[in-house]
């Protein structure tokens, strides 16, 4: 998958080849990453890139016209790419959006500054707008690597098991089990039994029930939203008896 991001801060994409699976990723060549600086593209000699809001208010806002430039020199090396702006005024990503993205083979991630960008711009270049949730950053870099994170760990041969991501929270719909490792005991507090024994049944049959525990508890929205099988509300009706 190819990522072009466009950002005044390409540095900071850096955290991502530092190390881990998304680094991994990238060594082997199954996520490529390049960045655009509107700066660059910027046409004054102060290279300036943003200015004062019409309308008046605090801050500034991003100008079209050097963020317009740099996407177009993104999309003349990722011609199919769909652009994406990360703003908390977009969709709410989902592990669901995140599927959906990964299935492009190219896109531009457009990473917001100051009070924003031009409406224009969306207007002109973008094709979805995302957030990763409710709440204000300092710009659009940090949940474009949230993105690229998410969508990296589902490209084919990046973890190690295929079972890896199908297992996990929000693939199932529902909150993840707990987990342990060694040693049995820790601080007094013990290792569920049932998962010392080798009874695979009897093992996935604990984990379903405390991933169904946990949304109940935790999500009830989200349990709410799922088309739950006969074991599956047997498994609720015992964890709300153990409560
Ligand atoms: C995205 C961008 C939060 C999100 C951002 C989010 N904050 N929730 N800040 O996905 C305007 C300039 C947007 C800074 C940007």
């Amino acid at each position: 998958m190819n990522i072009g991001v466009v950002t005044l801060f390409p540095e900071m994409l850096a955290s991502l080849c530092v190390g881990g699976v998304t680094a991994r990723a990238l060594k082997r060549g199954l996520l490529h990453m390049r960045a655009w600086n509107p700066r660059d593209f910027a046409r004054d000699h102060n290279k300036t890139v943003d200015d004062r809001p019409y309308g008046g208010g605090p801050g500034m806002v991003l100008q079209v016209e050097p963020l317009r430039l740099a996407i177009g020199a993104a999309r003349k090396v990722f011609t199919e790419a769909e652009v994406v702006h990360l703003t908390p005024q977009g969709e709410r990503l989902s592990q669901a959006i995140v599927h959906q993205l990964v299935s492009h083979r190219e896109l531009i991630l457009l990473c917001g500054r100051y009070e924003g960008i031009d409406e224009r711009l969306v207007q002109l270049e973008v094709d979805r707008e995302i957030s990763i949730g409710d709440y204000v950053l300092t710009g659009g870099e940090l949940p474009a690597m949230v993105l690229t994170d998410a969508m990296a760990r589902l490209l084919p041969d990046v973890l190690g098991s295929p079972f890896s991501a199908s297992q996990e929270s929000f693939e199932t719909g529902l909150l993840d089990h707990p987990h342990y490792t060694r040693p049995e005991v820790y601080a007094d507090l013990e290792v569920p039994e049932i998962l010392l024994g080798g009874n695979h049944e009897a093992i996935r049959k604990w984990r379903l029930k405390e991933a169904i525990r946990r949304t109940s508890l935790r999500r009830p929205d989200l349990l709410e939203s799922l088309d739950l099988n006969e074991e599956e509300l047997a498994l609720l009706d015992v964890a709300r008896r153990e409560e």
